[in-house]
């Protein structure tokens, strides 16, 4: 129910944007349009599903009209999970005994929808894989719900409120694992030394036992509380190895990029620089591939390609050619795939895969243009799924 600054996920390729301008106006940055050529083939995407509770939510909700866009997409099995909400618009904090927000399955063969887990939250923004099951972290708790998240780890999906998270959490905005045991969740709670502070401090909790025991790993706040009060806080965390990587956002004096070290149980701190551009910055959607972090970021280097971080040092990975920027990452373990930001205000969006990032790309193809409309992708196979702002679901054969 705390307020949030704005939705990360929309803010993703901001930088892009920049550039473009910052190009037209004749700054000497490169144009795109030199390099674009013709975008990648058509895909043959249809519109399977249109995610009801997500969609329901533009009629207005105790009059507050929030966002119907799908902010993440994941699939167990045969079920299409889409995260959504909106946490800015605190959808679900002025509503029934359970809210709207939930986790929904999508039977990829039927294409029905089964039955909502409400999850207490006014988004889930973050889906995770974790040891083979998914998790949602509740991004933003509702009237109804407490910090901690959903997941299917039990065979079914049920919403798991640990204590301390539960009772003192404002947000969890995301949750990585370590080895078969060890998980963490990063959010942010109430400074005890400033109690009026909607959520003064930056929190990180962690279990050493598969989620059923937790405590505080690490907190941190301005002092005394900065201009920016309520939105110090982790927005992301990312395990690479046997390590942990977090950073708080609006700390002052600022804090710094943290490394935790699971075989050792020591902390070490790290310059801001050494991780990827950005990495700082108010974007949760961070895809672990093949040991190293690829991070979403609003940060103006994005212009120029995609930040990676390897837990010491970062690279710049470049978009595909005539590629500006990407809306969402998706990690197969095997297979790393873009979801392109249009091509220079074309209104075309596509989809590239690497085996290895290290700016070589296969393009998958564009899908039907709709206005920048699709948000984020899921890929099972070859087939591909995605997510758009408008609450519909798209499938889309990839070929071989
Ligand atoms: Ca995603
Ligand atoms: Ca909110």
């Amino acid at each position: 129910m705390g307020t949030s600054l704005r939705n990360a996920r929309n803010v993703l390729v901001a930088g892009a944007f920049l550039c473009t301008s910052l190009s037209a106006a004749g700054f000497g940055l490169p144009s795109d349009a030199a390099t674009a050529g013709p975008p990648p083939a058509g895909l043959a995407a249809t519109k399977i599903a249109t995610q009801p509770q997500a969609k329901a939510g533009t009629t207005g909700y105790n009059g507050k009209k929030w966002s119907s866009a799908i902010l993440d997409l994941e699939i167990d099995g045969n079920s299409l999970i889409a995260g959504y909400g909106d946490w800015n618009a605190n959808s679900d904090s002025y509503g029934g005994p359970n809210g709207r927000t939930g986790i929904v399955p999508l039977n990829l063969s039927t294409l029905a929808w089964g039955p909502i887990t409400h999850t207490g939250t006014e988004a889930n923004s973050l889906i995770r894989r974790i040891n083979g099951h998914l998790y949602a972290p509740t991004t933003d708790p509702s009237l109804n719900g407490r910090g901690g998240y959903a997941s299917n780890k039990s065979g079914t999906w049920a919403v798991y409120e640990p204590e301390p998270v539960a009772s003192t959490a404002i947000h969890v905005f995301d949750i990585v694992g370590v080895g078969a045991n060890e998980l963490w969740m990063f959010g942010s709670t109430k400074n005890p030394a400033d109690p009026s502070n909607p959520a003064g401090q930056a929190t990180a909790w962690r279990s050493t036992d598969a989620g059923q025991t937790w405590s505080v790993a690490k907190n941190e706040g301005s002092t005394p509380a900065f201009g920016g009060r309520g939105y110090e806080r982790y927005y992301w965390g990312a395990a690479l190895g046997n390590k942990v990587f977090t950073q708080a956002t609006r700390t002052s004096p600022a804090t710094p990029l943290w490394s935790f070290d699971s075989a050792k149980s020591s902390w070490t701190s790290m310059p801001a620089s050494a991780a990827c551009p950005g990495f700082s910055s108010t974007q949760p959607n961070i895809a672990v591939f093949k040991a190293e972090a690829v991070c979403g970021t609003t940060a103006t280097s994005i212009t120029t390609g995609m930040p990676v971080f390897n837990g010491s040092t970062s690279r710049t990975v470049p978009w595909p050619a005539g590629e500006r920027g990407a809306v969402d990452f998706y990690s197969d373990g095997t297979s790393f795939y873009i979801l392109t930001l249009d091509r220079s205000g074309d209104g075309r969006q596509s989809i590239y895969r690497a085996s290895t990032l290290n700016g070589s790309w296969t393009a998958m193809g564009s899908l039907p243009s709709n206005g920048q409309n699709y948000r984020t992708l899921a890929v099972k196979g070859n087939t591909a799924y995605v997510g758009t702002a408008t609450a519909d679901i798209f499938r889309a054969p990839l070929g071989g």
